[in-house]
């Protein structure tokens, strides 16, 4: 399927501390496998993928950031535009989670209010280790207005789930007419066709 063939495309942004697994997450998403050494992001990467939801295809474009401080004014650059932020924090570190209300605010800040976010507890399968109990995330969560969901890029525990959930959310809100539609159709539909008098101003023969 190509982006002609889609309904809408959306723009996601992944942020969150470093070393959340932002990056492992995408990777499965894209992939449907783990990634084996995965490498501290630099900057920002960009991957994409097609999906059909709800009866609509959708073109996710999807932003990976760097989570470490000294990205962090060069990341913010590529909020813009976006409709839904994947906001992941590391459920046996307690820093990433306490991060969260900033990250919050830099998506709404840097993006726009309205941006729709999933929050996402990583690293789950770290049983033992886990500092931050579901309740407590569920907690915050339902405080700030945002979704959340528990995942772990390692076994790939309800990765799919997260990309999905967000996506029906943004689905949810178009179908009431809060998003504009026309805004996110793939490019080749809004784009202008020169009628036959700007064609013949563009001649050059
Ligand atoms: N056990 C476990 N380890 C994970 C999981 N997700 C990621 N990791 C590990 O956590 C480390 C960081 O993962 P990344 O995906 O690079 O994290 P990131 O958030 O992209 O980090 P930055 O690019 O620095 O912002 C790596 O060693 C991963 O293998 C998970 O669900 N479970
Ligand atoms: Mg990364």
């Amino acid at each position: 399927m190509t982006e002609e063939q889609c309904d809408y495309v959306f723009k996601f942004i992944i942020i969150g501390n470093g070393n959340c697994g932002k990056t492992s997450l995408l990777y499965h998403y894209t992939h449907g496998k783990s990634i084996t050494n995965v490498k501290q992001t630099l900057g920002v990467e960009f991957s994409a993928k097609i999906i059909q939801v709800k009866q609509k295809k959708i073109k996710m474009q999807l932003w990976d950031t760097a989570g470490q401080e000294r990205y962090r004014s060069l990341t913010k650059g590529y909020y813009r535009g976006a409709l839904g932020s994947l906001i992941v924090f590391d459920v046996t570190n307690s820093d990433s989670f306490e991060a969260l209300k900033e990250w919050i605010k830099c998506a709404r800040d840097f993006s726009k209010p309205s941006i729709q976010i999933i929050i996402i507890g990583n690293k789950i399968d770290l049983e033992k280790e886990r500092v931050i109990s579901e309740q407590c995330a569920k907690q915050f969560c339902q405080e700030n207005d945002v979704l959340y969901i528990e995942t772990s890029a390692n076994t790939g525990y309800q990765v799919n789930e997260a990309f999905t959930q967000i996506t029906i959310k943004l689905l949810d809100l178009l179908q009431q007419g809060v998003i504009d539609g026309g805004m996110i159709k793939p490019k080749f539909l809004t784009t202008k066709q020169p009628d036959e008098k700007e064609k013949q101003q563009q001649c050059n023969c």
